[in-house]
């Protein structure tokens, strides 16, 4: 399996592939569950919590602008992605539409098919996460996510949520789905914090 699929980084992308991962030939789609079809007509993105609740259409985002991101890709089941080419829209500008209570501190990320994920605002605030409405110049397939998922590329990807449709904020820090069964809080991949030690 290792040879077929995965290959150890090369010299050059030695200093880009964090501890214990192996590059990733194609693009491997990691999905728990079945893949939700969701149409931009019924799409709609929420936020509630400790924010003023809003809800948004395609029409909404379509508005924001739009840009090209180069961003590596880390799955903790050890295969990585580099130069992963995405266009989408910057979290930075979406949350210009929001008004954030002071006292949030972390955000559940909600998706259509149920699967969460817990982040802290300020890993969620970053200037270099997106929301991926393309990948490699094509709508976004449904199957990585499609037609919008959340790209936060300092994070495993499974913090990375695929047909995100929510933000819950919070003043404490609560666990989404992997982080219940195990996986580490934060994730962050050079310091292999793959799994919870609790
Ligand atoms: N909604 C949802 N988002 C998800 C997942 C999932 O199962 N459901 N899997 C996560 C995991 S573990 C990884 S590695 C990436 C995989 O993204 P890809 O299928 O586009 O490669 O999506 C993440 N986002
Ligand atoms: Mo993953």
């Amino acid at each position: 399996m290792l040879g077929k699929f995965f290959q150890p980084p090369g010299e050059e992308d030695k200093n880009r592939v964090p501890p214990g991962q192996h590059l990733a030939k194609g693009f491997p789609v990691l999905t728990y569950g079945a893949t939700p079809q969701v149409s931009i007509e019924e799409w709609e993105f929420s936020v509630w919590g400790l924010v003023q609740p809003a809800t948004f259409t395609w029409a909404d985002f379509m508005e924001l602008p739009q840009h090209e991101f180069s961003a590596d890709f880390h799955c903790v089941t050890r295969w990585s992605k580099l130069d992963v080419k995405w266009t989408g829209i910057k979290v930075t500008d979406f949350i210009k539409l929001i008004t954030i209570d002071a006292k949030a501190a972390h955000i559940m990320e909600h998706c259509y098919g149920g699967y969460t994920t817990n982040i802290s605002l300020p890993d969620f605030l970053r200037e270099e996460n997106f929301f991926a409405v393309k990948l490699f110049g094509e709508p976004l397939p449904p199957e990585h996510g499609g037609p919008l998922r959340l790209v936060v590329p300092h994070l495993y990807a499974w913090k990375s949520a695929k047909w995100i449709n929510g933000l819950e904020f919070l003043e404490r820090e609560e666990f989404g789905f992997w982080e219940r069964n195990g996986y580490h809080r934060r994730g962050e991949p050079w310091a292999e914090e793959r799994y919870s030690s609790m």
